[in-house]
């Protein structure tokens, strides 16, 4: 599904975010920065050393927080690690809201058109995937609607069921 918003548009499909190539690719991270399991163990073995070494130089960050690197040997050309909330933890929701905004912004404030986000907290850290789906659409709905130079926000989804949620989470988003 593609929907125009403003002068920007959002996308969202179903597949593996370390070959998305747009400029930047959002890691859903931990706030030491270290590149475990998930998306963020693709990115490790697809995008090599360069990546964890680039972020044990801006390590810890807080809940909610964003940071910016290279992307290593994989097909963008930034990474943005975003640390969002483990399921349970205090003002959750906030905090996953938090992480898709500051990942926003540091996209637009290092320049970058286009830029791919997973959802973020739904796997290790546990977050329902109807709740992701309703904040970081949320979010970026609003963003793209304030005007924004970020011409192309990918949701990319792991699998068919987190895209039809999505899916089904911005016709209503739309409708509102
Ligand atoms: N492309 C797109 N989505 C993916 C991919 C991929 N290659 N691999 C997994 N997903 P997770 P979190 C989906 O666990 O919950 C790590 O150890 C996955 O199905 O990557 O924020 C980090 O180092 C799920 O829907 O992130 C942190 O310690 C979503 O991406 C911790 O896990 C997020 O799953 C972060 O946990």
């Amino acid at each position: 599904m593609q929907t125009k918003i403003n002068n920007s548009i959002i996308e969202l499909i179903q597949g593996d975010i370390t070959e998305q190539g747009t400029d930047a690719i959002v890691n859903a991270a931990n706030e030491q920065l270290l590149l475990g399991s998930g998306v963020a163990g693709a990115i490790r073995m697809k995008g090599g050393i360069k990546i964890q070494q680039a972020c044990d130089k801006l390590a810890p960050i807080a809940t909610g927080q964003a940071v910016i690197t290279t992307a290593g040997n994989l097909k963008a050309k930034r990474i943005i690690h975003a640390v969002g909330p483990i399921q349970g933890q205090a003002i959750e929701d906030e905090k996953l809201a938090q992480a898709t905004l500051n990942s926003l912004k540091l996209a637009e404030e290092n320049n970058i058109k286009s830029i791919s986000f997973p959802a973020i907290s739904t796997g290790v850290f546990g977050f329902p995937m109807a709740s992701c789906a309703r904040i970081m659409l949320s979010v970026a709905v609003e963003y793209l609607k304030a005007g924004t130079n970020i011409e192309r926000v990918v949701f990319c989804l792991f699998d068919n069921n987190a895209r039809d949620i999505f899916v089904q989470t911005l016709k209503i988003l739309l409708k509102s």
